[in-house]
């Protein structure tokens, strides 16, 4: 089934340079981009995308990476695009992921881990509504 999930390539990925190999696995795994825009989150954009999170220890750490520097945030499209996502990304603890995954190429710890990706079909619809209007999606 085709659906959609909400990517981000986090500030530490844009800054080692590995923008286009991230989009170059998503293109190769089936998954095409619909929606792209690179942006410096604000820290309180940052606290309203992970604010499923506010309460946990990380969360003023995380809320200060991620509205760090520029960011690209993508939607993309794909029979089971959630799923894929997560498995191509690679556990959360880059240490901890699969050899072949996006955070075991490019992360370097568990909070600093190149990429988000949606966990499910609701924070995906959440998620994507929070980056993008409708217009700015094409497939
Ligand atoms: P996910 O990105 O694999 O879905 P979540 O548990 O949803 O992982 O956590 C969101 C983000 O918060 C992670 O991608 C990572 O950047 C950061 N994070 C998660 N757990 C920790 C931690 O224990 N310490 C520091 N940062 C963390
Ligand atoms: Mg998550």
């Amino acid at each position: 089934m085709s659906e959609r999930t909400l990517a981000i390539i986090k500030p530490d990925a844009v800054k080692k340079h590995v923008i286009g190999d991230i989009i170059h696995r998503y293109e190769q795994a089936g998954l095409k981009p619909v929606a792209i825009k690179m942006l410096h989150m604000s820290k309180s954009v940052a606290e309203g995308f992970y604010a499923v999170h506010k309460t946990r220890p990380f969360f003023g750490s995380l809320c200060d990476f991620m509205s760090s520097c520029p960011a690209v945030v993508l939607v993309l499209q794909g029979d089971n695009a959630i799923k894929k996502n997560r498995e191509l990304m690679g556990a959360t603890d880059p240490a901890k992921a699969d050899a072949g995954t996006i955070r075991k190429a490019h992360g370097a710890n568990i909070e600093f881990n190149a990429v988000h990706g949606s966990d499910s079909p609701e924070t995906a619809n959440f998620e994507i509504g929070y980056f993008f209007p409708g217009m700015e999606i094409f497939d």
